[in-house]
């Protein structure tokens, strides 16, 4: 039997465009993997659609002065549209305005409600009495508890990604009127997570729920285990999961004090998944059910990090509260990507928006999808520069890939009129695998097989980055089998061994055409037109292969007439690149300009210190390092004491940097270190160097980091 898998990705809201770091975060890899699925013929659906409620809508609409169904109409048809134009392949995307959504979720309430899983309690709340509003959510700013944004919202904080209660905000004030907020009481239902924390902290931590394996935790990425434990060390909470709105869907009309009523949108939003299935099985005569209620099926949901805990706890709460729900396998959430150097904000406009780039390089969507999945913040933030892109798509799909794909098809065309020619097997050639190692027809093909498995793998265990590289690494190895024979100086005297190096290239490029789709798909579909080989539809091809390639078999045969080569990837120039460059520059001095109208400027310098010589600036030995694990120290507030990878050691440093930094926010960030400076004993533990840090007017700390992904121990002057 198939294996059947149901494939989420987070619902955006639709308040605004997509941006490189939601690709990155979670549509990228949902769509590599879910293309890989298919390819490998497993029977898979994958699900997504807009999130049209809650106050990321309203607060927009009220910001452009129109209403939230316009907003949410405008924005729908831009992701949708986005979405498609860069290749994520959803098989349906929903929208939560849908009647089928509305009446899902409202089922989920009243089953909810029937088993007792909420308590109805009057509490205060936050109350902008200015605009004559209850402050949830989006509504209410202040500053992060864990970060110290001063943008914070009432759910979370965007910066560090903290799930947040507006109770926990520090300085809380009113998104609609900016007056501090005042407490009012108002019934809610509130879930009772409390009551769920023992089996929660079990399948997070073991797989186990009931006494049964569901998956293996070793499986699912740490900073997901990390941001769940240190929730539930907190200890659940009982969490409101409805508001008083006029947007959004309503508490179900028969239950009494339902008036005015609407359900919080992170408990309407991710049941979007379960509706958008309803509506893909009733579109193509299946039965939804199977994909949510059968043991059999693997639920995996793609999400950014900051959309852990609502994935992770909360909404598999709310699917064992139902009570004939089955949970997610994994939730591999991906870090945040950063844009030249800083965080992306929609508010300050520093992004790089998907539908402009998909307007401005119509035809080179691949090279964007390449650096973003080379980027992928799988483990920790990464950054996203035009340079690098450049440098990708020039370096690595212009030269590595599109050449070798150019040369084969080329000479292919020149020796032997486009027809694949037949070859003697045991005609020895050399390897593209290693310089000087004698190749054999069979055992090069054997390794297409080994280097295919070894890319699956990877894409099992969601390391995206790493599938991309053995993909590169067979194109590589194509390049090199061409480079070490070449078929050019004995096309002439040896024409049979010419003949097996040819052909062995042709089988690294249809093994090519296949392995490239998930991660470049419309280059993929490009290959497969100059190969002359069918298109592809996503149906169990890469498993056909692998089955051949174990067999010995070629992926084309002798004979097989190939199409008209083209050029897979074109060089990017550097005027194209300055002209982003100059957009983003042109953003940041409008950004500076409106801050200083804001705040004039009253920040107090300090003073420059004393001269000092070159000499004496030489004597720091400065270099780069990973900070592979933190912990707090006990007794002191400000400490924390890591462990930091400088690539030729590990060292131990304690850092006076616990008032900004939390633990877990530090971990696999890449900072400067002072490596030379004497130990000092601080708190009973030695350390042995100091992480530098900007210090801004007020003493807040930030970190100073090298480009993302620098080597560990390179020297800083
Ligand atoms: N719309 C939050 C976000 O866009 C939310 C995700 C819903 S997933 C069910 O970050
Ligand atoms: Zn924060």
């Amino acid at each position: 039997m198939k294996k059947r898998y149901l494939v989420t990705a987070a619902l955006p809201y639709a308040n605004g465009p997509l941006h490189i770091g939601h690709l990155a975060g979670a549509y990228l890899p949902a769509d590599i993997y879910v293309r890989y699925l298919r390819l490998m013929g497993r029977d898979v659906v994958f699900v997504c659609g807009s999130d049209e409620h809650g106050a990321a809508i309203t607060v927009k609409a009220r910001k452009e002065g129109t209403t939230p169904q316009a907003i949410v109409d405008k924005y729908h048809a831009i992701l949708r549209d986005t979405f498609e134009k860069i290749g994520i392949s959803f098989d349906i995307y929903h929208r939560t305005s849908a009647p089928i959504h509305h009446a899902t979720s409202q089922d989920f309430f009243r089953k909810l409600n029937k088993n007792g899983e909420f308590i109805e309690e009057t509490t205060e709340q936050y109350y902008d009495e200015t605009a004559g509003q209850f402050l949830a959510d989006r509504y209410i700013v202040g500053t992060c508890p864990v970060c110290a944004n001063p943008e914070a919202y009432g759910d979370q904080c965007e910066r560090c990604g903290s799930t947040l209660s507006p109770t926990d905000l520090i300085e809380p004030k009113s998104m609609l009127s900016g007056s501090v907020p005042v407490k009012r009481p108002t019934k809610h239902w509130f879930l009772r997570l409390d009551k769920h924390e023992a089996w929660l902290r079990e399948w997070i931590n073991t797989g186990k729920v009931d006494g049964k394996q569901l998956h293996h935790p070793a499986d699912w990425k740490n900073h997901v285990l990390g941001q769940c434990n240190s929730w539930l060390d907190q200890g659940l909470q009982p969490r409101a999961m409805t508001r008083d709105l006029e947007w959004g869907v309503d508490v179900p009309p028969e239950i009494p004090g339902s008036e005015g009523k609407k359900l919080y949108v992170w408990l309407d939003a991710p049941i979007g998944y379960i509706s958008a299935t309803k509506q893909w099985a009733q579109d193509h005569g299946k039965n939804w059910e199977l994909y949510w209620k059968n043991p059999d099926t693997r639920l995996v949901h793609f999400i950014g990090k900051d959309n852990i805990v609502f994935h992770c706890l909360i909404f598999p709460a709310i699917l064992k509260a139902h009570g004939d729900f089955i949970l997610p396998v994994n939730v591999p959430a991906n870090q945040f990507l950063n844009l030249e150097g800083r965080k992306l904000s929609t508010s300050k406009n520093w992004a790089v928006w998907v539908h402009e780039y998909c307007a401005e390089f119509a035809g080179q969507e691949d090279a964007l999808r390449y650096n973003m999945i080379k980027k992928m913040p799988e483990q920790s933030d990464s950054e996203f520069t035009w340079k690098g892109f450049q440098e990708t798509n020039n370096n690595e799909l212009v030269n590595n890939l599109a050449n070798f794909v150019n040369r084969v098809l080329v000479l292919s065309h020149k020796y032997y009129g486009g027809i694949v020619p037949s070859v003697n097997p045991d005609l020895p050639v050399k390897s593209g695998w290693e310089a000087d190692k004698a190749g054999q027809y069979n055992e090069e093909l054997a390794t297409l097989h080994k280097k295919l498995e070894e890319m699956n793998a990877h894409i099992e265990h969601f390391n995206f980055r790493e599938a991309l590289r053995v993909v590169m690494e067979i194109s590589g190895a194509g390049n090199a089998l061409l480079q070490f024979n070449e078929p050019w100086k004995m096309e002439k005297t040896d024409p049979d061994t010419v003949r097996v190096v040819m052909n062995l290239s042709l089988q690294f490029v249809a093994v090519l055409s296949v392995a490239i789709r998930p991660f470049l798909p419309f280059s993929a579909a490009r290959l497969r037109n100059m190969l002359g080989l069918p298109a592809l539809h996503d149906n169990g091809e890469l498993l056909d292969i692998l089955n051949e390639l174990v067999e010995g078999n070629p992926i084309v045969q002798p004979n097989h007439a190939l199409g008209q080569p083209e050029h897979l990837f074109s060089r990017i120039p550097d005027e194209v690149i300055q002209k982003q460059i100059d957009k983003l520059n042109a953003t940041d001095l409008a950004n500076q300009a409106t801050t200083r109208e804001d705040h004039p400027a009253t920040i107090n310098y300090k003073p420059v210190k004393e001269t000092i010589q070159y000499d004496d600036f030489s004597k720091l030995d400065i270099r780069t390092g990973t900070i592979l694990t933190a912990e707090k120290v006990e007794k002191s507030k400000k400490l924390l004491k890591l462990s930091v990878d400088l690539g030729f050691e590990t060292r131990t440093i304690l850092s006076g940097i616990a008032e900004h930094y939390t633990p877990e926010e530090v971990i696999g960030r890449q900072v400067i270190v002072l490596a030379n400076l004497a130990p000092r004993v601080m708190m009973g533990s030695e350390s042995a160097g100091m992480i530098l840090m900007a210090e801004d007017a007020d003493g807040k700390l930030s970190f100073v980091s090298p480009a993302a992904d620098w080597p560990n121990g390179m020297g800083v002057s």
